[in-house]
């Protein structure tokens, strides 16, 4: 399956993600297609909906403590719901969607998540740290919200202006 990235101001990001319901070889593909998407553009995490599909669907590589991003540390994770959250984190984000910007964003510190796996396997994972920034920004995508909707008005507008001189500089050259 070829697959390219979807980039902000594609209004295909705003959609919602329907839930899974057919664990079979086409999510399968899908799944296999998305992993080197992520991985050729130095990406930690990809939702469905990046690539055009609008499924529940996210995958996450996290590095770890060499920095590695291993195969071993995939998570495929279909059909989340969280169900406990607590405390705060800031970190830098970025997103494959929003090339080239980075900026602060509050997520929960600790999550704990229901899910499916590619067999329909249901799953809990425990995340804190990286994982559990991701998760929730990856979770986003489901619902349509960029981490750039988490800014504040001065940040969004200033964005806003930085990002359409860069598509101009991009269109034009
Ligand atoms: C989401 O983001 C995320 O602008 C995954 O030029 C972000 O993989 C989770 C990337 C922060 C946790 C913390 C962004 C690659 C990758 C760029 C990504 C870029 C090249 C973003
Ligand atoms: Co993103």
């Amino acid at each position: 399956m070829n697959l390219t990235i979807v980039e902000y101001p594609d209004k295909k990001l705003r959609q919602k993600s329907k839930e899974v319901k057919s664990f079979d070889h086409k999510l399968h593909e899908l799944l296999d297609s998305m992993y080197p998407v992520m991985m050729n553009t130095n990406g930690i995490g990809l939702a469905a909906i990046q690539v055009s599909f609008a499924l529940r669907v996210l995958i996450l590589n996290i590095p770890d403590e060499e920095g590695e991003q291993t195969k071993e540390n995939l998570l495929e994770i279909i059909n989340p719901v969280i169900t406990h959250k607590n405390g705060e984190t800031i970190y830098q984000e970025g997103c494959l969607s929003v090339p080239k910007f980075y900026e602060d964003v509050k997520r929960f510190e600790n999550i704990i998540l229901n899910y499916q796996d590619r067999d329909a396997n249901t799953k809990t994972l425990e995340a804190d740290g990286l994982l559990a920034i991701a998760i929730q920004h990856e979770m986003d995508h489901l619902e349509g919200i960029l981490f750039i909707d988490h800014l504040s008005y001065a940040r969004r507008k200033k964005f806003e202006k930085e990002y359409k001189r860069m598509l101009k500089e991009k269109f034009s050259s």
